[in-house]
């Protein structure tokens, strides 16, 4: 099993701030009664719970692999763990934003869908060894993917969201404009990084990942959850509309 170099440094920060996050959900939602409220703090609380794991094996050397590749002398290090914990978390992120929206089961599955494409397809290309370029291929094919979520995220989600309560309204939008700036620069992060074209090194590179996950997921966690009047009012529409059904 591979080693991990100084970047380690950051992934025991990393496993740190995400187990703190988790244990900081329980915390918030301690005492919540309301199934509907309940629902939000399950599923947030599972985003860093899972990537404290992640982030864990990572530091251990548990979730990295060496390829050698034709096109350099040096082995190339990849944490594939990153995908199997954004495999699970990213769907959960969706999740949280479309129950916030109102959305129907046809946009959340179209939406994790979409997402489960991304990363499996971010993943090939992290793996692929033949040439490059294919790696490159890959990357594109993920954007592809990541391009028609936040299609969806602008229109069809939005426009759900805009039927909710104002203050309901008012944070979706505030989660999904997060969602938006933040994800995006994960497919830049990785085509200058080693994934890429190398023009950041590993060192660097798991840096800027950790600080991007832990405000994707910890940051998300803590502008949703500190709305607890808020996550009343949606549970209450939500009530409202099954009873009208
Ligand atoms: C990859 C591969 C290259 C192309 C694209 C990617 C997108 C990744 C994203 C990840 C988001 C992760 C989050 C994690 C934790 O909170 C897989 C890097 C488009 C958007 C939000």
């Amino acid at each position: 099993m591979p080693s991990p170099g100084a970047e380690q440094i950051w992934l025991w920060i990393g496993t740190a701030l995400m187990a703190v996050g988790t244990l900081a959900f329980i915390g918030m939602g301690w005492g919540e009664e309301d199934p509907e409220a309940q629902e939000y703090y399950i599923i947030t609380i599972f985003i860093p719970a899972i990537a404290a794991s992640a982030y864990f094996s990572m530091a251990m050397g548990f979730g990295l692999t060496e390829l050698s590749v034709p096109w350099a002398s040096e082995a190339l290090d990849i944490y594939w763990a990153r995908y199997a914990d954004w495999l699970f978390t990213t769907p959960l992120l969706l999740i949280d934003l479309a129950l916030l929206a109102g959305a129907n089961r046809n946009t959340i599955s179209t939406l994790v869908g979409l997402d489960v494409g991304m990363i499996v397809t971010g993943l090939v290309g992290a793996l692929v060894t033949s040439s490059q370029t294919m790696r490159i291929v890959w990357w594109g094919i993920s954007c592809g993917f990541f391009l028609a979520l936040l299609y969806i995220l602008v229109s069809r989600l939005s426009a759900q969201a805009s039927t909710q309560p104002g203050s309901v309204g008012a944070l979706f939008s505030t989660l999904r404009n997060v969602v938006i700036l933040l994800w995006t620069a994960y497919p830049i992060v990785w085509i200058v990084g080693t994934e890429g074209l190398g023009l950041i090194p590993l060192y660097w590179e798991t840096a800027v990942f950790m600080v991007l996950d832990v405000l994707a997921k910890v940051g998300f966690g803590f502008l949703l959850l500190r709305s607890r009047s808020v996550l009343d009012q949606v549970s209450s529409s939500t009530a409202d509309a099954t009873a009208a059904d």
